[in-house]
C-alpha cells in the first residue's frame, strides 16, 4: 500500500471543527502522511496538546491522545514519555498555548533534551478565543485586544528554541504540505527534543500580517549549503527579518533526559550496593 493510502488509517473519523480555509487542515494532512511514511503503529503513538484550535488535533487522529490544559502540553508530554519511553510522543499546540501561558516550559524541556517532537502552529493570533493578540503577533497588527497596534516585539519561536537548547529546530509552512511532512518525519526520527515551528493562517481572525500571501511572497527554502550543526548560523537563519527560510535550521546530538536518568539510576544502584560494606567499615 502507498503511504498516501495508509494515511486514512491514522484518521479517527471525527471531522475537524476548524473554520473553512484554516491552515491547520494542511498540517493535519502532513502529520498523518508523516505517520504513514514512518509506518508507526497507532498504539505506539501519543499526541499531547494544551488548549486552543490547534490543540484539538488529537481528536482527529487515531493514536493515544491527551487534550490537556492551557499551556501545559509539554510537562504532560514529558510525563507520558518518562512513564512509557516506548511511545513516540508528539506535542501540538498554538503560539498562545506554547509561548504565552505555556512559555515557561519550553526552555526546560529543550535544555533537558526530552525525547519529544513539538509542533508549534504559529498563526500569530489566539484563534479559539476569537482574535486576541498572541506573543507572535507582529507590531503592525491591529487585533481585538490591540485596536491601536501593539507595543511589544513579536517572539521568534524557532530562534527561541535554538537558544534554549533544542537539538533539532526547523520551520515549515502549512501550505507546503510535502515539505512540512518531510520536516515532521526528520523531527520524529531525531533522538531528543525536536521543535518545528509551522507558519500557518487563521482564516477568521488573522488576515493582516501572517496571511498566506505574505509568507508565499517572502519565503525560500533553506540553502542546501547551510551547516545545520552551526548553532549561530542557525540562529541567523531563524532570525532573518528580510526572508522567511523554510527547512531545517539546526541539528545536534547530546544525551536525552532518559539517557541521563538511566545513567543516574545505574550509578545510584552501584552506590547503594557498596554502601552496606562501607557502613560496616566505619565501625571497625
Ligand atoms: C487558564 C486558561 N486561560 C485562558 C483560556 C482561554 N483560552 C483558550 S484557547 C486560548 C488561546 C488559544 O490561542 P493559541 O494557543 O494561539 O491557539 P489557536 O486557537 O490559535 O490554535 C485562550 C487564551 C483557557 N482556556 N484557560
Amino acid at each position: 500500500m502507498e503511504p498516501q493510502d495508509r494515511c486514512c488509517e491514522y484518521l479517527s473519523g471525527i471531522s475537524p471543527v476548524w473554520c473553512p480555509g484554516c491552515g491547520y487542515y494542511g498540517i493535519l494532512s502532513a502529520l498523518v502522511e508523516a505517520f504513514a511514511e514512518l509506518k508507526l503503529p497507532t498504539q505506539e503513538l501519543a499526541l499531547i496538546s494544551g488548549i486552543g484550535c490547534a490543540s484539538r488535533l488529537p481528536y482527529f487522529v487515531k493514536t493515544y491522545g491527551f487534550h490537556g490544559i492551557h499551556g501545559r502540553a509539554l510537562p504532560i508530554a514529558q510525563g507520558v514519555k518518562m512513564a512509557n519511553p516506548d511511545l513516540t510522543v508528539v506535542v501540538v499546540g498554538g503560539d498562545g498555548d506554547g509561548l504565552a501561558i505555556g512559555g515557561g516550559h519550553l526552555p526546560h524541556v529543550a535544555r533537558n533534551n526530552v525525547d519529544l517532537t513539538y509542533l508549534l502552529f504559529n498563526n500569530a493570533i489566539y484563534g479559539m478565543t476569537k482574535g486576541q493578540f498572541s506573543p507572535t503577533t507582529t507590531l503592525s497588527n491591529v487585533t481585538k485586544t490591540s485596536p491601536f497596534g501593539l507595543t511589544g516585539e513579536a517572539i521568534n519561536p524557532a530562534a527561541l528554541a535554538i537558544t534554549y537548547g533544542a537539538t533539532f529546530v526547523a520551520r515549515g509552512f502549512s501550505v507546503k504540505k510535502e515539505h512540512l511532512r518531510d520536516l515532521i518525519i526528520q523531527a520524529m526520527r531525531h533522538p531528543g527534543f525536536s521543535f518545528v515551528e509551522i507558519l500557518t493562517s487563521c482564516s477568521s481572525f488573522n488576515t493582516i500580517d501572517m496571511n498566506v500571501a505574505r509568507i508565499v511572497n517572502n519565503q525560500d527554502l533553506v540553502n542546501p549549503d547551510h551547516d545545520v550543526e552551526d548553532r549561530l548560523a542557525a540562529l541567523r537563519l531563524a532570525s532573518d527579518e528580510k526572508k522567511i527560510h523554510l527547512g531545517v535550521y539546526y541539528r545536534s546530538r547530546r544525551p536525552t533526559l532518559e539517557d541521563k536518568f538511566k545513567e543516574m539510576r545505574s550509578s545510584a544502584h552501584a552506590k547503594a550496593k557498596s554502601r552496606p560494606e562501607g557502613l560496616v567499615k566505619q565501625f571497625l
